[in-house]
């Protein structure tokens, strides 16, 4: 949902949205026809697809699905269009992410796909932390790549273990906390304890400050936490989040899918809007394969 809201205006600036668009709330036509989603979601469809197929994780098998569910009108990222061209052409799954940019790939492809591994794994935490490294290595190796990926499908896990019925709310700070304590990196750690004093503090900071703080770029450093703050600042609503997420520009549909996997996680499939369901694009893969793709994840987990 947050990759087609956001693919009309991934690239545009928060005050530009603002400007020409007010404020999204819907769905609209962008280089895509409305409705559409992008890359985000079709190597999301193929990592679900995967893990289903292979009840687990196969890097052999998950590379030959993204590769066989490749359409390269949905926009790619660069090295992520590289590394499936690679192993296409024989080279080895667990080899062709590690040399790219000299050191692995930072960008937030692994971070923006990998909310099948904290659904399945929601409570298996040590289980849900490997699964999401060895997936983010197929195409993603470097260590800000990676650790991204990790810290997203933690925060899907913990918000999918949330019973809103019986607790009422998210506990924000114990969220943030918990995912303080799984990040190794600087960079994230950082930028966590702003979340957590954003979340915690006086609500004196505009916009404009909190993408300064966090950023909105396509690295998963500059997008993670921006989506996990857009998250726990609008936790009431599956709405409200996704839309709050898309409108602070930049990487816009990444950081909408990103923020719409938490706000899924917590709020289930009655949370999503009528409309925007009704929207989104329903082609082979799409919407209705996506929901029975949700509906075989939890088949996996329990049986
Ligand atoms: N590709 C797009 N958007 C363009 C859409 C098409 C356009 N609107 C149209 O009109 O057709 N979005 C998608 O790409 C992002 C995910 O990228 P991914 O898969 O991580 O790719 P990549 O190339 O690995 O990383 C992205 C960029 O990050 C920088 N970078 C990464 N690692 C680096 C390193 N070690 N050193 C220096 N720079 C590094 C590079 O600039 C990469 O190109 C999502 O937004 C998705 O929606
Ligand atoms: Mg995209
Ligand atoms: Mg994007």
């Amino acid at each position: 949902m947050g990759d087609a809201l956001g693919m009309p205006v991934e690239g545009m600036p928060h005050n530009e949205i603002e400007q020409v668009y007010g404020s999204i709330k819907n769905m609209m036509d962008g280089w895509l026809p409305k409705g559409s989603y992008t890359d985000d979601t079709q190597l999301m469809i193929g990592l679900a697809e995967s893990l289903i197929e292979c009840r687990g994780f196969s890097g052999a098998h998950m590379s030959r699905q993204f590769i066989s569910n490749f359409e390269p009108h949905r926009g790619y990222g660069p090295g992520t269009i590289r590394v499936l061209n690679n192993v296409k052409e024989g080279q080895g799954w667990h080899e062709a992410a590690s040399h790219l940019y000299g050191g692995g790939s930072y960008g937030n492809g692994a971070a923006m796909r990998i909310a099948p591994v904290g659904i399945l794994y929601y409570d298996q935490p040590e289980k849900l932390k490997q699964v999401a490294e060895v997936t983010s290595r197929i195409t993603h190796a470097h260590p800000l790549g990676v650790e991204g990926a990790v810290l997203q499908a933690t925060a899907v896990g913990l918000a999918a273990n949330v019973d809103l019925i019986e607790s009422g709310t998210l506990n924000k700070i114990d969220f943030i906390e918990q995912l303080i304590a799984v990040s190794t990196l600087d960079e994230y750690q950082t930028k966590l304890d702003m979340i957590k004093s954003f979340i915690t503090g006086p609500k004196n900071h505009t916009n404009n400050d909190i993408i300064s703080a966090l950023g909105v770029g396509v690295q998963a450093h500059k997008s993670v936490p921006m989506a996990i703050y857009c998250f726990l600042e609008k936790c009431g609503s599956y709405r409200d989040a996704v839309c709050y997420a898309v409108n602070m520009g930049g990487d816009t549909d990444t950081i909408g899918a990103m923020t719409g996997a938490l706000a899924g996680a917590l709020h289930g499939v009655r949370g999503i809007p009528e409309e925007w369901l009704e929207d989104l694009e329903n082609s082979q893969k799409g919407r209705d394969h996506i929901m029975k793709l949700g509906e075989d994840l939890y088949d996996l987990h329990i049986n």
